[in-house]
Parts: structure tokens; sequence; C-alpha cells
């Protein structure tokens, strides 16, 4: 699978490893991972993200050391990763400059990836783009240091919400237990990224809980994260992670909503359900994309009428 992107690994010296905006484990993980793999073979390699890296990713190996915020306008690349990127506008304002660096790697495992660029690995049947990962540096022979297992670890503990969503299966297990063979701690790792929540996100989450609505019997509840409550608490967008998933764990909650509002008249809508309710389809009738219990896209208009498009087109799916 990884044959012709091992080729170009081989053939090239200096290598930009990047990912999409509102960064997860997923993301970062799979990032610092290749990025220690190339750099583990000689190889010149940096990471690129837009957004700052979350708090609760910071203990990760090289987090502190290998990303960088601003695009080297004298660099020269040999090639570009774009990891778990469904599309390559979702590196966010430099996915222009990126785009014109060639060739583009893209390894990913949204099924709305649309192959975008020179070479890519898109499986919709991995977990994470981090199991992607292990599985070309398997083909590839590379060792897997404590630090790179530290980091494709948790990008596949996040990204299968700590081995609980459907994307979750032996092959999930066996690449976690290979990992934590080369030196992965899971209570460690556990412990850095779920016991540590920043007070801020308590805060958000309490005001989030006052917009709490319920419709089809209770099988749909949304939430809302508005800029105000934001400032309000002195949040950033990575504290509002996760609240779609806090809410689909109520009983009888068999879809989730949640609108955070990201400019004037703009909103982020995530989806996410349990058991077959495809919410992929849905994100994808407004332009989103995803996987079946979890999507996402984004919708101009005032909040009300958002909510009631959004809304209507679930209970509508539902019936
Ligand atoms: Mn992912």
């Amino acid at each position: 699978m990884f044959s012709k992107i091992l080729e170009i690994v081989d053939a090239g010296k200096s290598f930009l490893v990047t990912s999409h905006v509102r960064l997860d484990g997923d993301a970062i993980g799979s990032e610092l991972a290749l990025c220690l793999l190339l750099r583990a073979i000689g190889k010149e390699a940096t990471v690129y993200n837009q957004d700052p890296t979350p708090e609760s990713y910071l203990f990760l190996p090289g987090a502190g050391d290998l990303i960088f915020h601003r695009l080297d306008a004298d660099a020269y690349y040999d090639a570009v990763f774009a990891l778990d990127c469904s599309e390559l506008e979702r590196i966010g304002d430099e996915s222009v400059r990126i785009g014109g660096i060639s060739p583009i790697i893209n390894i990913d495992h949204h099924i709305s990836n649309r192959t975008f660029g020179d070479y890519y690995a898109v499986d919709p049947g991995a977990s994470s783009t981090g199991e992607l990962l292990f599985r070309m540096a398997e083909e590839a022979g590379w060792e897997l240091s404590p630090e790179i297992a530290t980091n494709l670890y948790t990008a596949i503990l996040t990204d299968t919400g700590s081995f609980r969503y459907s994307n979750t299966g032996a092959g999930t297990f066996s690449v976690a237990g290979a990992l934590v063979e080369r030196g992965a701690d899971p209570a460690w790792i556990a412990e850095q990224i779920y016991d540590s929540v920043p007070a801020q996100k308590v805060k958000l989450l309490h005001r989030a809980l006052g917009t709490i609505g319920f419709a089809s019997g209770g099988r749909i509840c949304s939430v809302l994260v508005s800029r105000r409550m934001m400032e309000e608490v002195q949040a950033r967008p990575e504290h509002a992670e996760n609240f779609a998933e806090f809410i689909r764990s109520i009983s009888g909650v068999e879809v989730s909503i949640f609108f955070t509002e990201i400019s004037d008249r703009q909103y982020k809508v995530s989806f996410r359900s349990k058991g077959s309710f495809d919410v992929e389809e849905i994100a994808g009738r407004f332009g989103g994309g995803g996987h079946r219990n979890a999507a996402a896209c984004r919708l101009p208009g005032a909040y009300e009428e958002v909510r009631h498009a959004v809304m209507a087109a679930v209970q509508a799916k539902m019936k």
C-alpha cells in the first residue's frame, strides 16, 4: 500500500509534515510520529500546524520542538505529507502554498477523502491515521522508538474514543498491543489526556449545557457554544472538544448535534451518533463529511435558522 510513498521517502531529503486545523490527538500524534520516523532514518522533517498544540497534547514526545506555526518561505521540501486531512483545504490558510509543494502525499482514514495529492494511502477501514502510519513503518521495516510508539498509541486511543467507537476492531488492538510492546504506556498516556481537564473547559461545558435541547422524544440532543460563552470563560476552541460525545452519552440519545459559533453567522455543526445511524450522510448534504458515527459541516446563517435546518434533516432521517 505504501511502496510508492516509500520510494519518495527514500529519494528525498527534506520533508514537511502537516495536518488539519482544530488539531486532535490523531493529527498531532501522527505528525510527530512521522516526523520522528523520518528523522530516525536520517531525513530532515518538521511539522507545520496553523493552530497551537492543545494543552492536553503537549506531553507528546516532540511536541515542544518539532512543531512550527509559520511556514518558512525559503525552505525547500522534497515532499509534503498531509495527514488525517479529508481535503487539502483543511490544512488552513496555508493550504494554497502547501498545495504548491510537489509531490503531496495524502495519508488518511476519512471515508470522505477525495484522494487529493500526487500519492495517497487512504483506508476508511483504519481506525486512525496513526494506525496507517504504523502499517507504513512495518512495511518499510522502520524501528519504532518508545517516543514514536507513544505518539502512535495516542493517535489510535483518541480517534477510537479510548477503543470504544465502531472503528475499533481486532486490528486496532493488535497495533495498540505492538505499540505497548515498543514502550507506549497506556495508563500514563490516558492520565495525560483524560485526567488533565482545564478548568475553562468545565466552565464552558456548564454554560453550553444551559442550551441543551432534545427532539424526537429524546433521541436527538443538541447544544450550542457561542463566541460569547467562549469569551466569558476565556476558553479556546480546543476546550469545546468532545462536547458532542458528551451529550451523545445521555441515555436514549441516538444522535447528538453540537453547534459552535465560529464567526458572525457561521456555525460548525458536529454530529455524533450511536449504532447504525449515519451522520456522515447528513453532514455530506450540507457540504461536510466524516464517518458514520462522527461527522461535521459548516453552515452560514443565524443560529435559529442553522439549528432548524439541521434538526429537520436529522428528524426526517430518523423516521
Ligand atoms: Mn483521524
